[in-house]
């Protein structure tokens, strides 16, 4: 192996989800992820063999390795007029479980010829979903929201980015930024929260639904790096403090986990490790995060959330 594993590790008997565990399934692409009760719920957008679109299903678990997929798909390509035509590759949705109102908001991009908007849809049983609106326009992309409003208002954080044309390489770069809503429909005051820092990030960087903890929002995020050979995704961390999550209070300086199996290096993107979101077993000191290996199949690595923390912090 070359890279070492800093703060996440595989679980051995990786990828816990394959595309032959889907009939006609060509890839598995990164999922959201949630517990519901007691049951881990990963919602996964599935590429077909036939070149249809994703749809995302709903996959169970209750042991948090060994998951089955609901017989339908839970969303589909939108219904709602305004939504519909940009919604032409439902992928990356991320989760947040928002306990006071007892709702689970789901926010994704939406691709489409009019570039990558981002769409706030919802649901509360993972049995019906229902559209909300489109809240950011071109380009933005993984969108997502704090579990809590701060100091009365809602906050997300998001990944506008630009495209660059480089006679080698065609690549975006993008920063994390943050926003704030009185309804979960209207943002404004943007900020840049964030840009690339690392060598492991040095292209863009991109969020995942904040987790509380006593010593600050922690927050798992993908970095890309580009080399002559293309691009590689890793995961890293950053912890924002708690009454105004504008403010950085750590960062790893490190990857906590970057492509080194054969399932992340072959696949329909290679190289790439991406997670749309973490779960906190706070019980047990462990956060679970359930990533997308080479754009085909579902990994799971775990970790400390006190030994995160610390690196952020160091
Ligand atoms: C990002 C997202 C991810 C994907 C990654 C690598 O922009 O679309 O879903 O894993 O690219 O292809």
């Amino acid at each position: 192996m070359l890279y070492e594993e800093k703060g996440l590790f595989r679980y051995e008997n990786n990828p816990i989800i394959k595309p032959s565990d889907y009939p006609g399934a060509d890839a598995v692409f990164n999922c959201g992820q949630t517990m519901y009760g007691d049951t881990t719920i990963l919602l996964c957008a599935i590429k077909m063999k036939d070149g249809s679109m994703p749809f995302m299903h709903v996959a169970r678990s209750n042991d948090g390795v060994n998951f089955k997929f609901d017989p339908k798909p839970f969303i589909t390509q939108s219904k709602l007029p305004h939504i519909h035509d940009l919604d032409g590759w439902p992928i990356d949705p991320r989760i947040t479980y928002f306990p006071e109102e007892d709702t689970y908001y789901i926010m994704r991009p939406g691709n489409s010829d009019a570039g990558c908007v981002a769409f706030l849809g919802k649901t509360k049983d993972f049995e019906t979903y229902e559209d909300i609106d489109v809240i950011a326009l071109p380009n933005n992309r993984v969108p997502c929201l704090f579990p809590e409003k701060i100091n009365g208002m809602y906050y997300r954080l998001d990944r506008p980015y630009v495209l660059l044309d480089d006679p080698h390489n065609y690549y975006q770069r993008g920063y994390i930024w943050i926003s704030e809503s009185p309804n979960l429909i209207h943002w404004g005051r943007h900020r840049i929260l964030l840009k690339p820092w690392a060598p492991w990030n040095g292209i863009k960087i991109g969020p995942t639904p904040p987790i509380k903890t006593d010593e600050g929002w922690l927050e798992i995020i993908h970095g890309v790096s580009s080399s002559c050979s293309g691009q590689r995704y890793s995961l890293g961390a950053i912890l924002l403090d708690l009454n105004d999550p504008t403010k950085i209070i750590g960062k790893c300086n490190d990857y906590l986990i970057t492509p080194d199996r054969e399932y992340e290096y072959n696949g329909i993107v290679p190289n790439v490790i991406f997670s749309c979101g973490a779960i906190a077993d706070y019980k047990d000191d462990r956060l679970r995060v359930y990533y997308g290996a080479a754009d085909t199949s579902i990994g799971l690595a775990t970790g400390s959330i006190s030994e995160i923390i610390a690196m952020c912090k160091k």
